[in-house]
């Protein structure tokens, strides 16, 4: 029987404040008409960013029997979209639920949620990383920020990031297993004011460049919302670049309607003014073939 609309199977943690995870998942995927089952990795009273004393439940110890009933219900998926992990020994179990859950058209988005800014997230250790290299060879697409690619690859800071250095690093994330590859808040050499997301597609060996207004702000959570929307495009029939696009200006429209306010920065982008955005179409589009 064919499913109404598109399931996704979102393996995140539960932050309860702080605008998060599945906090942004699931309305973000749910308005765009695609329907979110939880495969929780943590359930923490916040998220890790700016937090003291937050309350972290590990359910690695729990995940394999509560992924043994999805199995045992039958259910399938559109889509395994997996982000911030809680341990390393996760990553072996959900290499198998991709394994066993994963058809041929199965879209496997891996967002290898480690830190940012140059850091590490405080939960996250070096065998995590270590474990995160090898892991990605199971997705379809991978979306780490400019940091988590250092990470990824073993490589410092560089002086000059310049488009052909995040060729360089693109090709060579490519040859560790994913189709895709989109590096968000790449820094532009020579522009303070802006930000680039560089992305390749191995399939037809295209590299496509969107850049985005730097707003002096960093508001935790905005790089799960880029990849829910990124996810959400892309089921509904988006190009790579249209999806890029879509994001980038979600994004940036929530950014912009936070950073108005005086608040403080760690509960998060005011998604629940913006989320309307998402029903509408791409008007205006910016990407670059580079
Ligand atoms: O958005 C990344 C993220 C997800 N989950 C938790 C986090 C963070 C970033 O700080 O702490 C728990």
């Amino acid at each position: 029987m064919k499913k109404p609309i598109q399931r996704v199977a979102a393996i995140h943690d539960l932050s309860g404040f702080g605008r998060v995870s599945l906090a942004v998942v699931i309305p973000i995927l749910s308005t765009m008409g695609i329907q979110v089952c939880s495969l929780p990795t943590a359930v923490l009273s916040t998220h890790t960013g700016g937090f003291k004393n937050f309350k972290f439940i590990d359910l690695t110890d729990h995940m394999e029997e509560y992924i043994a009933h999805w199995k045992e219900i039958g259910i399938d998926f559109d889509c395994i979209y997996s982000g911030f992990l809680g341990s390393a020994r996760q990553i072996d179990i959900i290499s198998d639920f991709i394994s066993d859950f994963s058809k041929e058209d199965t879209l496997v988005v891996v967002d290898p949620v480690m830190g940012d800014g140059g850091k590490l997230y405080p939960s996250i250790n070096h065998d995590m990383v270590k474990e995160m290299r090898k892991y990605i060879k199971k997705a379809d697409l991978i979306t780490p920020n400019y940091t988590e690619v250092l990470f990824l690859l073993e490589e410092s800071d560089s002086q000059r990031v310049d488009d052909e250095l995040i060729k360089s690093y693109l090709r060579r994330l490519v040859d560790m297993g994913p189709k895709t590859v989109i590096i968000t808040s790449v820094p532009a050499s020579g522009s303070k004011n802006i930000t680039n997301v560089i992305a390749y597609d191995k399939n037809d060996g295209r590299f496509w460049k969107v850049k985005c207004d730097y707003i002096p702000v960093y508001f935790p959570g905005t790089g799960d919302v880029f990849t829910s929307v990124i996810v959400g495009s892309l089921l509904q029939g988006d190009s790579l670049p249209i999806a890029l696009d879509r994001s980038v200006q979600f994004v940036t429209a929530a950014i912009r309607a936070s950073y108005g306010h005086n608040y403080p920065q760690r509960d998060g982008i005011i998604l629940e003014r913006v989320l309307g955005n998402l029903t509408l179409p791409v008007m205006t589009s910016s990407y670059e073939l580079i």
